[in-house]
């Protein structure tokens, strides 16, 4: 059984999509991430970054010698998962290369930056948001045409459907809402097309929908979530300070 730390957001959904698509049993746990939850001293200990998502896997594999493992950073879990299950990633040298190039591609670049263009169109003062939203605008559709590229003649971003189309999806995904249309990115568009349609998909984008935050929390309700500092990790911070 798995332990999934899990808020209905695009880093959560990646993760959600992997223990679907793979079959394995999980327990979810809904983060309340407006209220501070990733904070809690016992979280802490498994996602020292308090941040979602984050597992604890109570059946590691025996060479773990562990009863339990944690892992944190969903790009982490994702690899962890392939592996503990061996489904969703090439074994050959070439593909096992080019599958950590995507994966870091994606948690170094199109994630942080999308991050940003969220937190820029729904969550920041109306007055400094424009200089956040141009500047992540751009660096977001500068991902996507990396995409665009890698796209070209192909079904998925390796050779087969892979952790990688499952953790670049959930930020395509969301591109409307994000403001940027897809109609420059033709092959982005179909194959966010192709990997929505997907069961294990629709079931993870659904898992706890209505929870979603949809500006109700903000910079200018909420400074556990918006204004994070060091003091959040070191200090006792409280959503009324
Ligand atoms: N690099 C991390 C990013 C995770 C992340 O930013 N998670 C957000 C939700 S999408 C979160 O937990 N936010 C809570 C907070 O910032 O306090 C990953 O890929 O797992």
């Amino acid at each position: 059984m798995i332990d999934f730390y899990y808020a209905p957001t695009p880093n959560g959904w990646k993760v959600a999509i992997m223990l679907e698509e793979s079959g394995l049993a999980y327990t979810t746990h809904l983060m309340k991430l407006a209220q501070g939850d990733q904070f809690d001293a016992d979280y802490l200990k498994i996602s020292p970054n308090a941040k979602i998502p984050a597992i604890v896997d109570h059946r590691p594999p025996e060479n773990y010698r562990r009863n339990a493992v944690s892992v944190f950073e969903s790009g982490a879990i994702m690899l962890y998962l392939a592996e503990k299950t061996g489904k969703f990633h090439p074994v050959d040298p070439v593909g096992r290369k080019e599958m950590m190039e995507w994966m870091f591609w994606q948690v170094g670049n199109q994630g942080p930056m999308a991050g940003q263009l969220s937190h820029f169109v729904n969550y920041a003062p109306v007055a400094n948001q424009d200089y956040g939203q141009n500047r992540y605008r751009g660096e977001y559709e500068r991902n996507l045409a990396v995409l665009e590229q890698r796209l070209t003649g192909r079904r998925y971003i390796l050779e087969q459907y892979s952790v990688c189309d499952m953790i670049v999806f959930p930020w395509a995904f969301i591109a409307k809402p994000l403001t940027v249309s897809l109609d420059k990115f033709p092959n982005v568009a179909q194959w966010r097309g192709r990997i929505k349609q997907r069961p294990a998909v629709v079931n993870a984008i659904n898992l706890y929908k209505k929870d979603q935050n949809r500006g109700t929390a903000n910079v200018d309700n909420n400074s556990l979530l918006y204004n994070q500092t060091a003091s959040h990790l070191m200090g006792d911070v409280t959503n009324d300070d």
